[in-house]
């Protein structure tokens, strides 16, 4: 009979940590989530884990390098997952050194504690797109007076796509990705690194860009609904959605989907890093008007204002991943596409509206 596996996941409370979880669970492994300590309840996402019996949460903080240490040394895992960060771009830019603690230093912490307590743990880095920053690469190049004047369909990133990070999260988790790197070359750990474009659910924070948009319509169905209630027609009382730049575009896939591709990367025979995407990038004003749709409204614009509050002092403007790598090797694919996210998304939140989850 083979040994039921340990794993440890940082960020367990997370929107990955949560889905991570609950896939290992299915597996048949020995789950640790960490968490840190925090004032109020972040257990929401858990629910489900945390009635498993194999199933089971300690304390852990990314910038305590001696709660990374114990860890690591009284449960030598099989597989040991880093999700936890600093998540949210904006905020790096007004946090720089927590974000750079969290996601850079204390991956070094989690890279020590392995090399030095448990060298046969394997490691999976949470990396991300942001670190191509407004890099791209094509298969032509197309340049007029110095202007690259490719179509947005012929660029993409993909795992040789050089990385160029233009913000705080980005230089952090360059670091981190390339930390992984250095220690895989030089100690012969196995630490890989899944470059994650953005992946959103039901489970997604609800300061990022697509959250804020569903639970707005969500609260917009909502308050239709009760004006019809009442017969009255006026829409004019609902407070307007307040975002940053509408014209960037993200290649926007499925959590769930993605956690299985961190899991096959685990299960490799030698430790390598993929880019995990759709490839098909949107812009936010095309998840705008597929969420505004999924409610009946075609019109989006008189809902919306532009805010220089959300405008970031840099952003990154195109995302989209190529895959071949991930499809050949792991056999990955994407099962969830952009309607049926946004779909998911504003279902999930008018039921939520209505108190029935
Ligand atoms: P998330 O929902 O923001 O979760 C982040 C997790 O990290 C939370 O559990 C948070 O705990 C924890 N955390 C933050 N600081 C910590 C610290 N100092 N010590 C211990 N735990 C800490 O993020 P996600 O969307 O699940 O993303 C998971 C990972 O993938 C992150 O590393 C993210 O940067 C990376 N990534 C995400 C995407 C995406 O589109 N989702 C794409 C590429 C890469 P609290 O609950 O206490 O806040
Ligand atoms: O939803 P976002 O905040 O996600 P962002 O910056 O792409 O980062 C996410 O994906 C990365 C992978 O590429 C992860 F590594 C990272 O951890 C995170 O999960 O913003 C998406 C776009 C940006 O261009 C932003 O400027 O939406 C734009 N935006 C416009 N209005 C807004 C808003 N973003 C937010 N959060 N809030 C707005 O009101």
């Amino acid at each position: 009979m083979s040994k039921i596996k340990t794993a440890i996941i940082t960020g367990v409370t997370g929107q990955d940590g949560s889905y991570l979880s609950e896939l290992l669970l299915l597996k048949g492994y020995n789950v640790i989530g960490l968490k840190r300590r925090t004032s109020t309840n972040t257990d929401e996402r858990l629910s489900s884990a945390l009635n498993h019996p194999n199933f089971s949460v300690l304390e852990a903080d990314l910038i305590d390098p001696s709660s990374i240490n114990h860890v690591i040394s009284d449960n030598k895992p099989d597989e040991f997952y880093n999700l936890a960060a600093q998540s949210h771009v904006a905020t790096s830019f007004t946090q720089p050194v927590y974000t750079f603690q969290a996601n850079a230093v204390g991956v070094l912490y989690c890279l020590e504690a392995i090399r030095k307590y448990s060298p046969n743990t394997r490691f999976y880095q949470a990396s991300s797109s942001e670190m191509f920053g407004s890099n791209f690469s094509s298969n032509r190049s197309y340049t007029y007076h110095g202007y690259n004047l490719l179509p947005e369909s012929e660029k993409y990133q993909d795992e040789s796509t050089v990385l160029s990070p233009n913000s705080p999260y980005a230089v952090s988790k360059v670091a981190a990705h390339q930390l992984v790197q250095q220690y895989r070359r030089s100690y012969d750990i196995f630490a890989c690194a899944g470059v994650l474009f953005n992946h959103e659910s039901e489970r997604r924070g609800e300061t990022f860009v697509t959250r804020k948009i569903t639970k707005y319509v969500a609260d917009l169905n909502h308050y239709r609904g009760s004006l019809r209630a009442l017969q009255q027609e006026s829409k004019e009382n609902f407070p307007q959605l307040r975002l940053g730049n509408l014209d960037a575009q993200r290649d926007w896939g499925y959590a769930p989907d993605y956690v299985q591709a961190m899991y096959l990367m685990m299960q490799q025979d030698s430790p390598d890093d993929y880019v995990i995407a759709t490839e098909k990038a949107h812009s936010i004003k095309d998840f705008l008007t597929e969420a505004f749709n999924h409610i009946g409204i075609k019109n989006w614009e008189p809902y919306v204002v532009i805010d220089p509050e959300f405008f970031r002092p840099c952003d990154v403007e195109f995302l989209c991943g190529r895959t071949k790598k991930a499809r050949d090797v792991l056999g990955w694919t994407p099962e969830t596409d952009f309607k049926t996210l946004v779909g998911k998304m504003v279902d999930y939140d008018i039921l939520k509206r209505k108190n029935k989850i």
